[in-house]
């Protein structure tokens, strides 16, 4: 029976994946950079049980949705078919900010299921093994593999192979801060494999989204490298915002803004013009990430978290990759 945990942290795209070349392996059609997170995280750990008659999984010590259960159950055929291990797992896994919360938890997620099932399977599998796992779980988890800085490419090989994340900078390069803001979340909005394919098929912007990455990734990666926040804020806005028009583009409109959303946005615009330095960004649903430096981050939380609409407020730094906890 073999069994092994592992944690990972979620990460934040400052230049953003909204797309996929390839549905089945879950290839993404542009590159994003992000910044893996140093609190916010998942751990997982997975047995191999030849008792068990279906996998198991518990999520914070409860049974998980049927689909939930059923998502892991077909990552860890992956893992049996390279691993050559039959039988079925129990998966434990834990997030350790309120799953609840609307705060994407798939990243950190599949990186940890990915680094706990291969070792389980007793595989010891590379960076390149386990990023086209956690990959075909979520496209956002191979950033999670890595620690501060990391950038994933798009790639052209049509088995993936060169989609492989690479650090940028590691998490003591440059300690900015990320103001996670929860804004009231309503009804839930569209999945993010639904929405980017939704955006690719009907968006008439779409190939001016995908035309744009290369210079958005190429001045990101730079800002990053030279500790620029000028640039690095700018980039990482404009990049949040054509996402979010690209799929505002599609038909029906993928929106994932609500009043809340709209009122932080323009918060921070006005903080930034009263000479704050802070640069927002948002993903697949209603909350408000603000990038700024140390010595601004408890001005901006405390400035947000006291807005109507706004649930509670979060402060992440740069935080280390995935590993195997003992
Ligand atoms: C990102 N997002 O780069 C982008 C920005 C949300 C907005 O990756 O379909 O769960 O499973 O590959 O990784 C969130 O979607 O999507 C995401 P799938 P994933 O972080």
């Amino acid at each position: 029976m073999g069994s092994a945990t592992a944690h990972a942290n979620t990460n934040i795209a400052l230049v953003k994946y909204w797309g996929k070349r390839d549905t089945d392996l879950n290839l993404p059609a542009v590159s994003s950079l992000s910044m893996t997170l140093s609190t916010m995280g998942t751990t997982t750990r997975v047995t191999f049980d030849p008792g068990l008659r279906r996998d198991e999984l518990l999520l914070d010590d409860h049974p998980a949705p049927e689909a939930a259960r059923a998502r892991t159950s077909r990552f860890l055929d992956l893992v049996r078919e390279a691993s050559g291990v039959e039988s079925f797992a129990s998966v434990r896994t834990r997030n350790n900010f309120p799953t609840a919360s609307g705060l994407a938890s798939s990243a950190s997620g599949f990186a940890a299921l990915a680094l706990a099932a291969t070792r389980a399977a007793g595989m010891d599998a590379d960076l390149a093994t386990l990023a086209s796992l956690a990959r075909r779980g979520s496209g956002s988890a191979p950033r999670s593999l890595l620690g501060g800085f990391v950038a994933l490419p798009a790639g052209q090989a049509a088995d993936g192979s060169d989609c492989i994340p690479r650090q940028v900078a590691p998490p003591e390069h440059w300690d900015l801060r990320l103001v996670v803001t929860l804004t009231a979340s309503g009804a839930k909005t569209v999945g993010s494999t639904e929405g980017m394919e939704r955006t690719r098929l009907t968006s008439p912007y779409y190939g001016a989204w995908i035309e744009e990455n290369a210079r958005a990734m190429e001045a990101a990666s730079r800002a990053v490298v030279e500790r620029d926040f000028e640039t690095l804020g700018r980039v990482v806005e404009a990049s949040c915002f054509r996402m979010h028009a690209v799929a505002l583009s599609a038909e029906p409109a993928v929106l994932y803004w609500n009043d809340g959303t709209v009122r932080v946005i323009h918060r921070v615009r006005s903080m930034r013009d009263a000479g704050v330095r802070c640069w927002l960004t948002m993903d697949a649903g209603p909350h408000v990430k603000v990038l700024c430096l140390p010595g601004d981050a408890d001005l901006i939380a405390k400035d947000l978290a006291a807005m109507p609409g706004v649930q509670g407020v979060l402060v992440e730094r740069p935080g280390p990759g995935a590993e195997v906890l003992p």
